[in-house]
Formats: C-alpha cells, structure tokens, sequence
C-alpha cells in the first residue's frame, strides 16, 4: 500500500498543527489496506451501513473521468492556504474577518466553466464550505456567507447554474469538519485545538440542514465531496442517507465518517482497482497550495498533468484536479493555460481516456493503459530503446496502430506482443497505440507489465 505522502511543497506551507486531519487520513488509508489483507471468500460480510450507489451514477461519473476542483473563498486575498492558515500565520480574528473585504467584483461563473470545458474537464465541484466555516452560498443557517460580504453574490448558485448552462456536472465539496462553527469540538490552528464546551449534535443538525440546501436549491449534484470527518464516525451515515433521499443518484465520497461511494486518495495517485471507484484528488499549483497560492506559486509541468490523468485512467480512476482562482474572481492565466495545453492534448487523444476503463495491463513506470470495446490503448511514457515488450493475452490483435498516425510494427506470439516505434515516431510524453482485439477487451484479466517496462 502506498502511504500518504505530501507533495515537497506542501510542508513548506505553514501548516502548523495539522496532526488530527493527517492522523485521520492515514487511518483511513491503513484500514482499507486491513480490510483488503482480511478479506476472504467465506469470511461474513458486514451489511453496508447506508443504500448504496446507483450503479449507472458510478458509471456516467467514471466516464468523465476529468473533473476540475476549486478552492476559493475570502482567505484567497492572503495567498496562504484554506482553512490551514486561520490561527497561523493569520491570527484567527483576521482570518474570521477576511469576508468583509471579499469583492471579487470579476467573477464569472461562465469563464469558470469555460476554462474547465477547455481543459477537457466534464465535472466541477467547488468548495461551498472548507474547514474553516464561510459559506459561498445563500444559506439560511449561518451569517457567515458570502451575501453579507461585499461581493454579495450567490457564488454556488451562479456556479451551478452556469454548469447547466453549459453542459457540464456540478459538484459540491463541503467540509464535514468546521473550526469555525462554536458547537464544533475542535478549531483552528489546524483543528488541533479543542474547545471547552461543544454540542455536535447541534453541529450534526447544521450540517444536515446545509447539505439539505446545497442539493435542494443546486441540485442534482454530481457528487457531494465532504472533508476531514473528525468526531464524525457514526454520523455520516446520516449524511448518506439524507443525500440520497433528497437525490437517489447523487454520489457521496468516502469522508463523510462513515465512508462513502467511491476512495478519495489525496496528492498521490490512486492504485489499480478495478472493484472499488476512486479519484485522486490533486493540485495544479507546483506547491501543492489549494487556495491561491500567490503570483509567484506557479503550475506543475504539463508532462507532470497528463501523466497524472493517464496513470489514474490506467488504474480505473478519475482525477480531480484543483485550480486556485485569484481573489478578483478570476481563474489564475498561468493555471488556464496549463489546463487548455491539457484540453488540447484530450482533444487529440481523449478517445483513450473518457469513457475507458483500467487495463489490463496494470500502470508502471513504463506507461498504462485502457480499454474500451475491443480495443486496448497503450499509453507509453518511458521507452528504454525501440523495442516494447508486453506479456500474453488471451485474445487476438487484429490491428495495431499509433493513434495520432505513423509506423508502428507489432508482432504476437505465445510469448506477448511486442511493439516496436521509432523514436521520431514517438510523443514528447505519451505515445498513444491503438489495439484492436478479437474480443471485449474488458474480458481480459489484468497483468502486471515487467519491472523496468519495456526494453
Ligand atoms: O481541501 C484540501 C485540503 O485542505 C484538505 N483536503 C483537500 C481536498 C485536507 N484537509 N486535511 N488534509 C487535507 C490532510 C492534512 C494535510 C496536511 Fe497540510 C499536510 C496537513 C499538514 C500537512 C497540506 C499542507 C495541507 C495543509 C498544508
């Protein structure tokens, strides 16, 4: 099992005492790989604590397989990091003060979209709520939101509706823990403080009631993203249940407390996984911020971009990939051009990605791969010499062929296919090869492709 790993920046970012949140996913992390090593055929099933997913909501949410996270909100004017920075380095009546000077007068819910749209992206979720309490809606149950900021706007709303507008899934990340909120137990910095005198059942009671508000004036939503469930073991059950009442074929992840639809491996990711769905969720920021991160942040290599999609699409999962828009509302140039290099990638090459799924041939350092009917597609990012090498499959090759055009010659043998480009015919970061099979190319068992890949 991998462990949970930070990105080399992310530390830098003055995160002071996040122990709880990092205690808790690693926990997480550490009891899926317990169950997983438990498990066995005869061994009795626990019955789900909740209705589980709508199998076809699974699966129209994994063939987006792209989707584009937004962090944003009152603390983007300091360039510090969402929720982290409340306590330290900003002093908490600072930080809770930061929404009166919130006027991000150039907010365009339709720009948003367009930037994800040109990014290939076919989801969006934003976050209505992070950690530390403010609400980007008009909700009736705290003062704490952005109608009594300057800006004065229904940022959620006019966000969902642009996504209708447009064509593309909306989403909504909230926050299960709130260090803000009085009746919750912990606070900042990093929900590493607790409070004297709480009541989380009342916190419960808010919780619900926004959720409630997020789907019922917002909805249908793609999917409700909750975070950081500390002190909520027990309760999200009801988080689920109440979901799918108000919306059977909403997807719920898996922080809710009592664990969720689909596993949410953060800045890393995910492993192979045919069963379970996942999403790895990750910043385009080269630090590893959230929030904005400041002009000065910069954005990952696009090599770095793509290879995430290709790794997650190779292993059966989708990516959700996180841009930081600038306190006057707009989305940071830097970050809309890497995202458009990527939609102009998809645009080429996104039949091997969208609508895919994982395999068989697991992900490795050598590259991935997917398949969709019969057809597998290779996704080769690291050639050591012309030759490539992969082991037998049960099925007949019918045609293989670079998927932007060039030569390409193949061989199949009971041994395996091999695969031989030339390396003017190859592509700066992924060479895309088109396999046509005599069968469903999801009848294939998955196998592990030789340490060291291809040579
Ligand atoms: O919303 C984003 C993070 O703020 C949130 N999840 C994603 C989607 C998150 N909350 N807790 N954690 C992640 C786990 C803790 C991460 C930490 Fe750190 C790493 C805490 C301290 C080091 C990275 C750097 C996050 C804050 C600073």
């Amino acid at each position: 099992m991998k462990t949970w790993k930070l990105t080399a920046g992310s530390t830098a970012r003055a995160c002071p005492r996040a122990a709880l949140a990092t205690l808790w996913l690693a926990a997480t992390l550490l009891k899926g790989a317990a169950l997983a090593a438990g498990e066995s055929a005869d061994a009795p099933k626990t019955p789900p604590k909740f209705p589980p997913p709508l199998p076809e909501a699974v699966k129209r949410w994994q063939e987006r397989r792209f989707g584009m996270f937004i962090h944003w909100g009152p603390v983007s004017l300091t360039a510090k990091e969402i929720s982290w920075s409340r306590g330290a380095p900003t002093p908490i009546e600072v930080y809770d003060g930061l929404y009166q000077r919130f006027n991000p007068t150039n907010f365009n819910a339709d720009e948003w979209v367009r930037v994800a749209q040109a990014g290939g992206m076919k989801y969006l979720v934003l976050t209505t709520k992070h950690h530390d309490g403010f609400c980007l809606w008009d909700t009736k149950l705290t003062d704490y939101n952005v109608m009594n900021s300057p800006l004065h706007r229904d940022v959620v709303g006019e966000l969902a509706a642009a996504c209708r507008r447009q064509g593309i899934a909306f989403g909504a990340y909230y926050s299960t823990c709130d260090w803000h909120h009085p009746d919750f137990p912990l606070t900042s910095p990093g929900g590493s403080v607790k409070r004297e005198r709480f009541d989380l059942d009342a916190y419960n009671r808010y919780l619900l009631g926004q959720i409630s508000e997020l789907i019922t004036n917002y909805g249908p939503l793609i999917t409700l993203w909750n975070d950081v469930p500390q002190s909520f073991e027990g309760r999200g059950v009801n988080t689920i249940k109440l979901a799918r009442r108000l919306q059977p074929d909403i997807l719920i992840n898996d922080r809710t407390g009592d664990g969720g639809d689909y596993d949410t491996p953060e800045q890393r990711i995910g492993d192979f996984n045919l069963t379970r769905p996942w999403e790895s969720c990750m910043t385009i920021s080269a630090h590893g911020q959230w929030a904005w991160g400041g002009p000065e942040d910069g954005v990952k290599p696009l090599a770095a971009c793509l290879e995430m999609l290709i790794a997650a699409a190779g292993g059966d999962g989708n990516v959700l990939l996180n841009v930081g828009p600038r306190p006057d509302g707009t989305i940071d140039p830097e970050q809309a051009a890497r995202l458009k290099e990527m939609g102009d990638w998809l645009a080429q090459y996104g039949q091997s990605i969208y609508g895919t799924r994982g395999g068989p041939f697991k992900p490795g350092k050598w590259g991935a791969s997917t398949r969709q009917g019969n057809r597998i597609y290779l996704h080769v990012l690291t050639w050591e010499g012309d030759t490539f090498r992969l082991p037998a499959i049960p099925a007949k090759v019918t045609a293989a062929r670079l998927l932007r055009g060039g030569s390409l010659s193949f061989s199949q043998t009971a041994a395996g296919l091999t695969l031989a480009v030339p390396a003017a015919e190859r592509a700066a970061i992924d060479t895309v090869i088109a396999l046509d099979l005599d069968m469903p190319a999801m009848e294939l068992a998955p196998l592990a492709v030789t340490p060291g890949g291809p040579g």
